[in-house]
């Protein structure tokens, strides 16, 4: 026999449904999930790296759908005139041959600008928030660093792992943070190399690559990358070292 259900029950249910329908497509916009479900380069693959890739995205997809978003705001609204805070590690001339230096365990190398200017970009205009009491909303562009994970095939420990740390420092090591990687591999996530919509030329903004990283206080926003390291236990975090929060998480 068929259950009865009280007009207060069939509206709970509804409700429910309604709430859940739309919490999860309010979680991963539709983007995420193309980039998920498309990448057609892996199907040139070959055939056991695919299966480690198909692990990674399989993993970084859960990761991704049990994420929240920063909420993002229209273009109009981003400040034309961005706030500077912070210029450890700014300092230094920035080199000539800018590039920035990776450490995936064994696999030690450099990318260029161009390189990472060649993947996808991603937009995102947001409210930075600095714990220092003050925020704004503002328009950056760069890749993801998902992306940047995948194309290199990096952060990977082994086939079934990724490793539960990013590091990032300044060239001279004057600055650093810890990522967990949940965090890391947020679809807001960014390595950023444009401001308001033109190259970031600014050295106090971070020039010529910084990290955009919207579900954590600024100070963990890195400016000027120029080494990101993986590894399972905590990088140094310059204000962690203060006693800040380590996550920072908002
Ligand atoms: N290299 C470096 N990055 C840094 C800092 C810094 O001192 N040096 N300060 C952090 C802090 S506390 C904030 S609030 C943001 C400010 O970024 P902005 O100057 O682009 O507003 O950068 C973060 N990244
Ligand atoms: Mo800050």
């Amino acid at each position: 026999m068929k259950e009865e259900l009280t007009t207060d029950q069939q509206i709970r249910r509804k409700t429910i449904k309604a709430f859940v329908g739309f919490g999860l497509a309010s979680l991963v916009p539709i983007g995420v999930w193309k980039w998920i479900n498309s990448r057609p380069e892996l199907n040139n693959t070959l055939a056991p790296l695919r299966k480690t890739l198909e692990f990674n995205e399989r993993l970084t997809g859960k990761l991704l759908a049990d994420s929240h978003l920063a909420p993002t705001f229209p273009l109009s609204q981003a400040q034309k005139k961005v706030r500077v805070n912070g210029s450890e590690g700014l300092l230094s001339p920035i080199e000539k041959d800018y590039k920035v230096k990776i450490e995936s365990g064994d696999n030690i190398f450099e990318i260029s600008l161009d390189e990472l200017k060649a993947l996808p970009k991603q937009e995102i205009v947001f409210e930075f928030k600095c714990i220092e009491g003050w925020s704004q909303v503002q328009h950056w562009a760069g890749v993801r660093f998902v992306d940047v994970m995948n194309h290199y095939k990096i952060g990977q420990k082994d086939a079934d792992n990724l490793y539960k740390y990013v590091g990032m420092e300044t060239p001279d090591d004057k600055y650093y943070v810890g990522i967990d990687m949940p965090s890391a591999v947020h679809p807001q996530t960014i390595l950023a190399y444009e401001m308001n919509g033109k190259p970031l030329i600014d050295k106090k903004h971070g020039s010529p690559l910084r990290l955009i990283i919207p579900v954590k206080y600024g100070y963990k926003s890195l400016k000027r990358i120029g080494v990101i390291k993986f590894s399972d236990t905590r990088p140094k975090d310059y204000w962690a070292l203060f006693g800040y929060d380590y996550f920072a998480g908002l």
